[in-house]
């Protein structure tokens, strides 16, 4: 019998990880999930199959919980999902940014060329490093990157190449544009969409403030692409691919399609305010993840219009689970 498989997900408790998590589970892998210390759990994704990982303290911003990690789990796969993510807090915090989404990744290459050099490494890689740069974006398109958490992910792109020309390792990085689900942080755009939706159907909230309706992603559902991640490090040879859907839709356009779930106009509903406008845009994302669909025999399953219709569902489902517990919560002061 051959033995079983392990693999080790840095970022376990967001969105990708509790996706990867359980499918690398459902391909009977034992999985470990490096985990931060936080003031309060940050492990409501992972309900469910808590009990079935085995979640192992550390950070990227220390070198030596990395190295225990890896002694602990001693991996045949290393996914590092882990980043600060969300584009707009990577301007206001730049410096940590790039210490956690660059450097945390030279970290974590070198822990695991210490602790477990035969191990395959995946780095989440990012449309965004393409920023500016003309669509069609495919594996070959320049780097252009628009905020201070592009340019930490272009310095990690290029940080997993050379682990791997330097040291013959199986490191590639994985260049996923925009991936959503009904596990999507809430202050990404989607995800406030679906949320405000569901809430102004329920009448808790009368508008959504959003910023450039204008901007154009590659919006695929997440559940898909963890699966890219695993096919990437089953290859006989490392390589950096693309992982998009092809098309391309507004901010408008999903709140048009998200309202449009419940029966609303979403222009009585929406405002913009330049709050929520960056210091430089990134306009228009559209994905050739051609080389992957040959090479991997990927491609999503979830159309724009059903991950839309999943996010709205789950979140109008749980507007009313909320407002129920919080009516019966209530104390009754009735004579
Ligand atoms: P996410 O939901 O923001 O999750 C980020 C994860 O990183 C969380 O588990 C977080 O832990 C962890 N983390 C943050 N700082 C850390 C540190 N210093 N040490 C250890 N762990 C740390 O992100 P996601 O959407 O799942 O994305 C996964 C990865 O793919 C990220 O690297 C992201 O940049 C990249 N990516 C995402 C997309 C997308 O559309 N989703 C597209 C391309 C690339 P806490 O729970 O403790 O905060
Ligand atoms: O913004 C516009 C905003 O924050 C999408 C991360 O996972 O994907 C994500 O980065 C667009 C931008 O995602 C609001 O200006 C308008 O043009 O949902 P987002 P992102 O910046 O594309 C990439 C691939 C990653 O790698 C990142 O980690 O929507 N937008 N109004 C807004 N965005 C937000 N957040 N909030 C608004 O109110």
């Amino acid at each position: 019998m051959s033995e079983q498989r392990r693999a080790l997900i840095t970022g376990i408790s967001g969105q990708d990880g509790s996706f990867l998590a359980e499918f690398l589970l459902h391909k009977n892998y034992e999985v470990f999930g490096l985990v931060r210390r936080t003031s309060i759990s940050s492990l409501e994704r992972l309900e469910g199959i808590e009990e079935q990982v085995t979640l192992l303290p550390g950070d990227l911003l220390d070198a030596s919980s990395l190295l225990s990690a890896l002694e602990r789990a001693r991996p045949h796969e290393v996914y590092n999902l882990a980043a600060q993510s969300f584009v707009p807090t990577s301007w206001s915090e730049p410096v940590s940014t790039a210490e956690v989404t660059a450097l945390g990744v030279t970290r974590l290459l070198e822990a695991v060329r210490h602790a477990c050099p035969e191990a395959r490494f995946y780095q989440a890689s990012t449309s965004e490093m393409f920023g500016q740069a003309p669509a069609p974006q495919s594996e070959d398109t320049p780097f252009h990157p628009r905020s201070p958490y592009g340019v930490a992910k272009v310095y990690a792109h290029w940080a997993t190449i050379n682990q791997r020309e330097s040291y013959d390792c199986f490191a590639v990085s994985g260049i996923l544009f925009n991936h959503e689900s009904e596990r999507r942080g809430q202050e990404f755009v989607t995800r406030k969409i679906s949320r405000g939706v569901a809430r102004i159907s329920l009448g808790l909230q009368d508008k959504l403030v959003l910023g450039n309706l204008e901007a154009r992603r590659d919006w695929g559902f997440a559940g898909d692409y963890v699966r890219a991640m695993w096919l990437m490090l089953q290859q006989d040879e490392p390589l950096d691919l693309v992982i998009a859907t092809g098309k391309t839709h507004s901010v408008g356009e999903f709140c048009e399609r998200a309202f449009g779930e419940v029966d609303l106009d979403w222009r009585e509903h929406v405002e913009t305010s330049p709050r929520y406008r960056r210091p430089a845009e990134v306009d228009l994302l559209v994905g050739d993840a051609s080389r992957a669909r040959e090479l991997l025999g990927w491609r999503p399953q979830l159309s724009f219009e059903d991950l839309v219709r999943r996010m709205v569902t789950w979140d109008v489902h749980r507007a009313h689970r909320d407002l129920a517990q919080s009516q019966a919560a209530a104390p009754d002061f009735s004579p």
